[in-house]
């Protein structure tokens, strides 16, 4: 078994675990708009914990010969991160309000990072494999900008418990989202090996389960602001600070 494997058996258990403790969570929850909040999230660490199931167990990996190197690219991270990543976009836009052009640009968006993504990871050319890294990577820093500007002012017409939630989920997506493409240059991926795979799957893990399962801990923490969240009519007094 590969040394790595302990990483992607933690992530495993880590992703199996926080499902259970969703899927208790969303028992008992009888409001359709507010079912959505709990489906989502329960998928997300399903498919992650499959993925890294598949990857412990070496399924998931091949091997991409660049120049002289042969990389172990793990390929079932981009088919976790394919369905996963628009999943949480679209828990952060229920959560805003957001119509569905923004969740459709957001989503858009998102598939073309990790299309790009995989692009990059298989790539035999060096040059080319950074070249594609950085279109993924410009990809991302649009879908922050949309994050901070259009989800937000939409966020703001919410009631101010259910806008601080959303701050901080926001905020926690940008931070864990912006070190996914350095741990990929840096790692195994980026052919420089600054990182060895050993320190990169744990890495990946960690962010994975920060991301996935700290998120939806947050999200799901408390079911009134969730209720808040899914009401048609925004809060008596947004409407009048509005008029
Ligand atoms: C649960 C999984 C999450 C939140 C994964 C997020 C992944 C990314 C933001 C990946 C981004 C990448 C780039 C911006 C450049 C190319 C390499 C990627 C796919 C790692």
């Amino acid at each position: 078994m590969a040394a790595e494997s302990i990483w992607l058996w933690t992530g495993t258990a880590g992703m199996t675990i926080g499902t259970l403790y969703f899927v208790a969570r969303g028992r008992g929850v009888r409001d359709p708009e507010m079912q959505q909040f709990y489906i989502a999230t329960i998928f997300i660490t399903t498919i992650a914990a499959s993925m890294y199931l598949l990857m412990a167990t070496g399924f998931g990996l091949t091997e991409v010969v660049v120049g002289e190197q042969t990389l172990d690219i793990y390929w079932a991270r981009y088919a976790d991160w394919v369905f996963t990543t628009p999943l949480l976009l679209f828990d952060l836009a229920l959560l805003a309000g957001a119509n569905r052009n923004t969740l459709a640009t957001l989503v858009g968006l998102d598939v073309f990072m990790i299309a790009t993504g995989v692009v990059a990871a298989l790539e035999p050319t060096p040059a080319y494999r950074i070249l594609w890294w950085g279109i993924s990577t410009g990809a991302l820093l649009a879908l922050l900008y949309i994050l901070v500007g259009t989800l937000s002012d939409q966020a703001r017409q919410k009631s101010g418990e259910v806008a601080r939630l959303f701050g901080t989920l926001r905020n926690l997506t940008i931070v864990l989202w912006l070190l996914y493409p350095v741990v990929w240059v840096l790692g195994t991926e980026g052919t420089i090996g600054v990182i060895p795979l050993y320190w990169e799957t744990a890495a990946f893990m960690v962010l994975d389960l920060s991301a996935k399962v700290g998120f939806g801990f947050l999200l799901l923490r408390s079911r009134s602001v969730l209720e808040q969240a899914t009401q048609a009519e925004p809060e008596p007094e947004t409407t009048a600070a509005a008029a």
